[in-house]
């Protein structure tokens, strides 16, 4: 094992900082701290250590000469950082017992912690977990992010409707794990023109903002597992650039003054709850301007601290685009190293495309971005030229290619022509970056196939693949100790990082005395799941029941409303068939909508109000409950995940690009039931078909049927079960003396033309959660089934991912500190 502050840990020495920490920052005694304002101290304390060895690391000539990753990303929903950083810093058990010794319990501390949610869903999580593996195996990595002041909205229910209220992560007294960087200050400017001069005959363009505001690093400590290594997550802060308007303070108008400051404040005020969404607001279009700038000079900054000539930054950098979002530092990059740096076009070029890479995570239309020509041009006068540029450029070679092809050209080209002009982010990125992956061997076959065929023809062998992961240490070592513990006893402790070592536990499936011991973590999972519910939701739950679990954005794609209807038909069967059957089932679901997504609020309040009902209803008694967890994050999944039997995974084939949920589940024991989508063809290949149910059509069953013609009610006529259950939702069921409340959900799978094909894939549905349910009540059968299932998902730990960036798109090496 590699030396870690473990060696090096004293333990009166951390807790006089504790104490220092209390009194100093939180004006608080022993006597009158609270439980919050001790794990604030803590947190303090230990991020003393990290920032520390977040500077040596940084200041390490072995690092600042090695090549390095920038991942680039808008979100990074990190979670709660001290439970894992402790386990990072092998300091779990020490600390829990230093802070025993001043009267605190770790666990109870660990709660007071809020999660930093700024990210929506799985591309952010994603972000997160691939930083994890970068400083697990030491590839030298920047992450660059926003210091949103509020993160992902914070989700209740009333009267079973989603309300929304903001989340201020860093309280009042700022998050103990973050250090600000003012030296590291960058400015940044939004609108004015572009000057045009002529030195010795040559013209240079020199773009003139209107406003400029600073971007101020805070950063956040990525801790190495195992290691001394921390990397920086450097998340950027609007600000006014100070003094603000001294004329006008002078002037006595202080509210005027104040003004500069609240405009540029609104830039990172608040993350925009769009999953596989994109709405094209202004504002958003400067927060991704204002990251990418901000970060592209910061890269900058170091490379050329170090000493390195700017024609070799493809040799030490690689800038990993997070999807399109952060598309505008392309420009960006050519802008400096055209007008700043008065590099040829030629040169620039040659070192910007060999410099970036993208990732595309959707295929969804509605998520592709494209951004009014208009709005660049007035927001980037000189990024739009640019823009042109590359795209003029580029249609040359289009030609070339494909002489005479008008239509090709209209397709590839970045501009997107018509009454209203559209900038493509994503051709600009297939363009500008020398690798394009996908996030699952499917979805990147589709990039191809469907998405990009033609870039692929252009540029051979630019398009490829990288598979999802997600991190065992906080997916398994840190949120199941139970299951972990079990698993150390089998193969010993090195399985959280080279995880393919689980691979050792697939003898014991079929282990009486291992299935029991693991089945009986399960239960205790589960009853740490029941026990929150209860105290949260008053609903009680019988742990001897099926968990099955379906949590993830409320997205019509994911099929929310297929569980639903599956949920309805057991009701109507319970109710209806005396000689039907099943096995006791708890289905939970959690799940935030978009503020504006309207029939994804809908779903949300059908779910609660169809919950509502069978949950007291003394007929099904504890055949079947319905739980809708409220407020999904981060800390709420590592109380779920390790809980469930069953993992819900139902998009319509061709839409999840990867899903990383359904990994965690997976390596956790559950028993996925899911359709040929995404990772799940791939969790699939790795359990063997008889450990995981797959049914519904897959593309290109999708793809027949939609071109064949889809009609809903073929099947609403054809299948009574089908009819009944989705004519539940007509009356006044689930809402007693309000008939219709409910009509949106139904109306949108008949009328409104189902468009994921819910209905078409709902008798399979039906049928394997059939075979799952009696397949449950064999115990052994079962166990054997979800043991292999942790044993055989090892090529999910985000490690591999990063392995397969670093030799097949970043070319880097580790460099071991
Ligand atoms: C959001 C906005 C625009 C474009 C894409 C997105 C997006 C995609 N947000 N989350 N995703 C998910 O990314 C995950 C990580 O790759 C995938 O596992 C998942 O399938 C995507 O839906």
């Amino acid at each position: 094992m590699k030396p870690t502050q473990q060696t090096s840990f004293d333990k009166a020495t951390f807790q006089h900082d504790v104490k220092m920490h209390l009194s100093a920052t939180y004006a608080k005694t022993e006597e009158t701290a609270t439980s919050r304002e001790w794990y604030l101290a803590m947190g303090k304390a230990l991020a003393e250590i990290t920032t520390l060895d977040l500077l040596k690391t940084e200041q390490d000539p072995k690092i600042q000469n090695a090549k390095s990753v920038n991942y680039l990303s808008l979100e990074f929903l990190i979670g709660r950082l001290t439970g894992n950083n402790l386990i990072s810093m092998g300091l779990y058990e020490q600390i829990t017992e230093a802070m025993a010794e001043l009267g605190q319990n770790l666990t109870d501390l660990l709660e007071e912690e809020r999660d930093p949610s700024l990210g929506n869903g799985g591309l952010g999580r994603l972000a997160a977990c691939f930083m994890d593996s970068c400083a697990a195996q030491e590839f030298p990595t920047v992450g660059y992010g926003l210091h949103y002041e509020y993160g992902l909205f914070k989700q209740s229910f009333e009267e079973g409707r989603q309300k929304e209220a903001p989340d201020a992560w860093r309280g009042v007294e700022g998050y103990p794990w973050e250090v600000a960087r003012p030296e590291l200050a960058q400015e940044i400017g939004f609108y004015g023109h572009v000057d045009v001069e002529y030195v010795n005959g040559k013209e240079v363009r020199k773009w003139v903002p209107g406003m400029t505001v600073k971007a101020m690093p805070w950063d956040l400590p990525i801790v190495g597992y195992e290691s001394d290594t921390v990397y920086p997550l450097r998340l950027w802060e609007c600000q006014a650039i100070a003094p603000f308007s001294l004329a006008s303070f002078n002037n006595g108008d202080y509210f005027e003054a104040q003004h500069s400051l609240i405009d540029a404040g609104n830039i990172t005020k608040v993350l925009y709850p769009n999953d596989n969404h994109e709405k094209g607001k202004t504002l958003r279009l400067m927060q991704q301007y204002f990251h990418s700038a901000a970060s592209v000079r910061d890269i900058l900054r170091r490379h050329e601290a170090a000493g390195f000539a700017l024609a070799d930054l493809p040799k030490q950098e690689t800038i990993q685009l997070n999807d399109t979002h952060p598309t505008i530092a392309i420009p960006e990059l050519m802008r400096i190293l055209v007008d700043e740096k008065g590099l040829s076009w030629d040169k620039a070029w040659e070192i910007s495309a060999n410099t970036f890479a993208y990732t595309n995570h959707t295929l969804l239309p509605e998520a592709l971005e494209t951004w009014p020509e208009s709005l660049i041009q007035r927001l980037l006068p000189r990024h739009m030229e640019i823009i042109f540029e590359i795209n003029h450029r580029f249609l040359q070679e289009v030609r070339k290619m494909w002489p005479g092809d008008g239509e090709k050209q209209a397709k590839l080209s970045i501009i997107q022509e018509g009454f209203n002009r559209m900038v493509r982010m994503a051709n600009l990125c297939v363009i500008g970056s020398y690798k394009v992956n996908g996030v699952a061997a499917l979805h990147s076959q589709l990039v191809k196939k469907d998405l990009f065929p033609e870039f692929n023809e252009i540029f051979p062998g630019k398009l490829t693949n990288v598979t999802n992961g997600i991190t065992p240490r906080r997916w398994l070592k840190f949120c199941n100790p139970g299951l972990s513990n079990l698993i150390s006893e089998k193969i010993g402790t090195e399985w959280p990082a080279k995880l393919e070592l689980l691979e050792g536990i697939a003898q014991y499936a079929t282990d009486a005395k291992f299935q029991k011991a693991f089945m009986a973590v399960k239960k205790q999972n589960k009853q740490r799941l029941a026990d929150w519910v209860q105290e949260n939701m008053g609903i009680e739950l019988d742990t001897n029941a099926i968990f099955d679990v379906q949590i993830k954005r409320l997205h019509e794609y994911k099929r929310q409303h297929l569980d639903l209807l599956h949920i309805l038909s057991l009701y109507h069967r319970i109710i209806n068939d005396p000689s039907f059957e099943c096995t006791p089932r708890v289905c939970f679901f959690a799940a935030k909508a978009a503020p504006g997504y309207h029939l994804a609020k809908e779903i949300i309040f059908a779910v609660n109000k169809v919950a509502e009902k069978i949950n007291n209803d003394p007929r099904i008694g504890n055949k079947l409950k319905v739980v809708f967890i409220p407020d999904y994050r981060v800390s709420m999944a590592e109380i779920i995940i390790p809980a469930a039997d069953v993992s819900q995974q139902i998009s319509l084939a061709g839409k999840e690009a990867s899903g990383t949920g359904n990994m965690k589940m997976a390596l956790n024991g559950a028993l996925t039931i899911g359709t040929m989508d995404g990772a799940n063809v791939e969790i699939r290949e790795e359990v063997g078909e008889e450990n995981i149910y797959i049914f519904g059509l897959d593309v290109e069953g999708v793809q027949a049927l939609k071109a064949q013609g889809y009609n809903p009610y073929d099947y609403y006529h054809a299948d009574p079960l089908l009819k009944a259950s989705l004519d539940l939702l007509t009356g006044d069921e689930f809402t007693p003396g309000q008939p219709g409340l409910l009509r949106a959900t139904f109306d949108s799978l008949l009328d409104g033309g189902d468009p994921y094909l819910c209905l078409a894939d709902f008798a399979s549905y039906v049928q394997a959660h059939e075979e799952m349910g009696k397949q449950y009540q064999d115990q052994a059968g079962w166990a054997k089934k979800a043991i292999l299932n942790t044993a055989l998902v090892g090529k999910f730990t985000s490690d591999r991912s990063i392995r397969d960036y670093v030799n097949n798109i970043w070319k880097l090496e580790s460099v071991k500190r």
